[in-house]
């Protein structure tokens, strides 16, 4: 046991220490208070309020080399923000398996459990400018770097399993669609208008990654609470080089989350920042963010089983025909010290593998295998790019490339060529213990051709699949989101092609959007067609035939079924001014947090409250500064002079109605009950507790069962029951 503590501790502390090393190279941490101002060649500077004049009134001078240089810094500070994904958050952790992979794969960081492999991981939306809103409809970004003894492995997924197109070749067509249209650039980090649509209506193959992007998975409530995948099929290669098929998944252990749309809207709005905001706070408080690292294992004589191609990143694995193995744990436990330094800075490539792990032939893997060095070439501007302290590998780097811009190392000796004696013939291949990275011997034996698979043709019949998967509340905000993306969208053509592309997947979807859009579901498509869609735009010739799918739904595909049984980081308001019961509040603080969640004292003005028996609170936030939007449920404690007051708040009025709206669990004691009557809750709550669809009332003095039907009540998330019922007004 103790032994086992100690080696626990080593680890500890080795990670640390490698942790540290990712950051510490050319830190800035000095930190003494005689640190003088200098100019970046360490010059002392005496004066930094006034350039160099010609008398007091008179002009600059251009000798003032301490100007010119401060002035031409901040004139190259900015970078190309990235092609896509540009709007993203970072944060440090490490990685540990649970047990030894090896019968799957050699790569050393999937072996010895006592090991903690340190990462660094980038949460991105893909459309969006790097100063856009976090809560735009939109696939997240979910890029993994494993700092591994072996180097770094760089894991590049999303928050969604499946992609919009089959081929590489089709990625700037998609991305030039989505992104702002190029004669006014508008709208900003919204999928929401023509140029988009009119791309997707013409594209079946994105159906199923459609179905997806407008469920609710789109807008999470955190990035702390959403999946990830690596979307491709990957290969595991274990030491006899037998090579398995694998899909790799991360299952955050708070749940999967979302919020509603109404209520990303007014996110946007009211906190821009909400979950990058959400993840720094998170962190700093050491509520470590934790995911399941799960795999899909296939054996390779599988490879032809299923009714769908392993090689195409618009078909998941139905989890029915392939279980995940929880397999480790990603936690991560440390904020940047500088956004552009590190969370900016990042280059993540696909192409970035260890041995044990390699590619599959995924049209769209290959492609991406060439962009990302690319990309970093044009964004960071040198092929130095692995020299940034947070894209260094731990593992020590030797070769014989040199030089190009803004080089760091210092290589010594005269020789970068190999083979040399000059060197002692050094660095050596490791060639001879084949301890190096080793292609996997795929036997490849075919014709040069430009074209793609017919076993990539099935285009809808996982989009059913997801789409049959949903809860009805699930099934209804698709319904909706479409109805909002296609609303927007000014060409008829255009949303009636969707209209059939949508009536191909499931009849009440498309009827469900159609009658938001005032229109009738088309039977044949007119208009401008592209080669993916038959002349005569007959939709049994969309494909040589829908696969029979082997399961009709699947229960990991429905967000109704994560994990509801805590509040852990949950954020509660508790809506208060003075006099409020501080019986009853210190009841609900201690119960809430008891459990993780952080409470939020929210007033008609900032400052401190005096509670009933004359107690001080500090108040966090004016009913000016947040909104409900920002939190996860409210709490109305009783106090006739609070009740009034708030009573008389209009903002107080609304932050209830809108919580109401978004089906939030909502709890109010004693007096606290007449604010929901004034707000929209009509009618007497006479009982001790009324637990129904997510509103806790009690004319009681609240005691600890009060408290615990709240609580369960935040676990379970929303109360959709709520959605189609009271109207109110918000
Ligand atoms: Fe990509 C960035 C994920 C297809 C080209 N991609 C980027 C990032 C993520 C993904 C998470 C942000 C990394 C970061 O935080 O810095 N991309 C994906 C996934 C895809 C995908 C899961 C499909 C399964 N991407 C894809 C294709 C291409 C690219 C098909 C090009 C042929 N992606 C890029 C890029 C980016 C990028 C242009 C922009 C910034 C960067 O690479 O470093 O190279």
């Amino acid at each position: 046991m103790a032994k086992n503590i100690q080696q626990k501790k080593t680890q500890k502390a080795k990670t640390q220490k490698a942790a540290a090393k990712i950051t510490d190279l050319s830190a800035n941490t000095e930190n003494s208070a005689d640190q003088f101002l200098t100019t970046n060649q360490g010059l002392r500077i005496n004066d930094n309020q006034n350039s160099l004049k010609a008398g007091e009134r008179g002009a600059t001078l251009l000798e003032d080399f301490i100007l010119r240089e401060k002035i031409t810094h901040f004139d190259h500070e900015r970078i190309p923000e990235r092609i896509v994904h540009a709007r993203g958050v970072g944060a440090h952790g490490f990685f540990q398996v649970y047990e030894s992979m090896a019968p799957y794969t050699k790569a050393k960081f999937l072996q010895d459990p006592a090991a903690r492999t340190p990462v660094f991981v980038r949460f991105s939306t893909v459309a969006g400018f790097r100063g856009s809103t976090d809560l735009a409809r939109d696939v997240r970004g979910f890029a993994v770097k494993f700092y591994t003894e072996e180097g770094n492995y760089d894991l590049v997924g999303n928050n969604i399993p499946v992609f919009f197109i089959q081929d590489a070749i089709k990625f700037p067509d998609l991305i030039h669609a989505v992104k702002p249209e190029p004669h006014n650039e508008v709208p900003q980090a919204a999928s929401a208008h023509d140029t988009f649509w009119d791309f997707i209506s013409l594209m079946p193959e994105s159906m199923h990654m459609i179905m997806w992007a407008m469920s609710d998975r789109a807008i999470p409530r955190s990035l702390r609470m959403m999946e990830g995948f690596g979307v491709h099929t990957f290969r595991f290669v274990n030491e006899q080089g037998k090579s398995r098929f694998v899909k790799f998944h991360w299952k955050p252990l708070l749940g999967v989350h979302s919020v509603v749309w109404d209520e990303a809207l007014k996110i946007s709005g009211n906190d821009p920042d909400f979950h990058r905001r959400d993840l720094y706070e998170a962190i700093d408080s050491g509520a470590f963010p934790e995911w399941e690292f799960g795999v899909q294992i296939v054996e390779e004589k599988d490879e032809h089983k299923f009714d769908f191609d392993l090689l195409d990143p618009t078909k998941l694995i139905p989890e029915e025909l392939v279980p995940v193995k929880r397999i480790g744990k990603l936690t991560l436990d440390r904020n940047v010290d500088n956004f552009f330094a590190e969370t900016e800075q990042v280059a993540f490539h696909p192409g970035h593998l260890v041995p044990g792990i390699d590619f599959t032939n995924d049209p769209l893997l290959q492609g991406r295998l060439f962009s990302y060095t690319d990309t970093q070439l044009s964004r960071l501007g040198s092929p130095n790019f692995h020299e940034i302290p947070i894209n260094r590998s731990l593992a020590p780097v030797h070769n014989n490339q040199r030089d190009a811009h803004m080089r760091q190392t210092i290589n010594q000796g005269r020789v970068s060529y190999e083979p040399n004696t000059l060197g002692g013939g050094c660095p050596f291949q490791a060639g001879k213990d084949m301890s190096g990275f080793v292609s996997y011997a795929e036997k490849i034996d075919a014709r040069k051709v430009r074209a793609r698979s017919p076993s990539f043709f099935d285009h809808f019949s996982q989009a059913t699949l997801f789409f049959n998967s949903q809860s009805e509340p699930e099934q209804t905000h698709i319904i909706n989101a479409l109805r909002f993306e296609l609303g927007k969208v000014e060409t008829i053509a255009i949303r009636e092609r969707m209209l059939f592309m949508l009536a191909q997947v499931d009849k009440t979807l498309a009827n469900g959007v159609a009658a938001g859009l005032g229109l009738q579901v088309p039977t044949k498509i007119n208009g401008p067609l592209n080669q993916s869609i038959p002349a005569d735009g007959d939709p049994k010739k969309f494909q040589p035939q829908r696969a029979k799918q082997e399961v009709g739904t699947s229960a990991a595909l429905s967000m109704a079924n994560t994990v509801k049984d805590t509040i852990r980081t949950r954020k509660i308001a508790v809506l208060a001014a003075d006099g409020f019961d501080n019986a009853a509040l210190t009841v609900f603080k201690n119960a809430l947090t008891r459990e993780g969640a952080v409470v939020k004292i929210v007033a008609p003005r900032l400052g401190t409250l005096t509670g009933s028996e004359g107690t001080e609170v500090d108040i966090d936030f004016s009913l000016l500064t947040c909104k409900s939007v920002l939190f996860d449920a409210v709490y109305v404690p009783g106090g006739e002079q609070s009740v009034t007051a708030l009573s008389n708040e209009a903002d107080a009025i609304h932050f209830l109605n809108e919580a109401y709206k978004h089906c939030k669990a909502i709890a109010a004691t004693t007096e606290g009950i007449d604010l929901l009557s004034a707000a929209f809750l009509k009618g007497d709550a006479g009982a001790d507790v009324i637990a129904e669809e997510g509103i806790i009332l009690s004319r009681n003095p609240p005691g600890k069962k009060v408290a615990t039907e709240f609580i369960n009540a935040i676990a379970r998330h929303r109360a959709w029951g709520r959605e189609n019922k009271a109207h109110v007004p918000a």
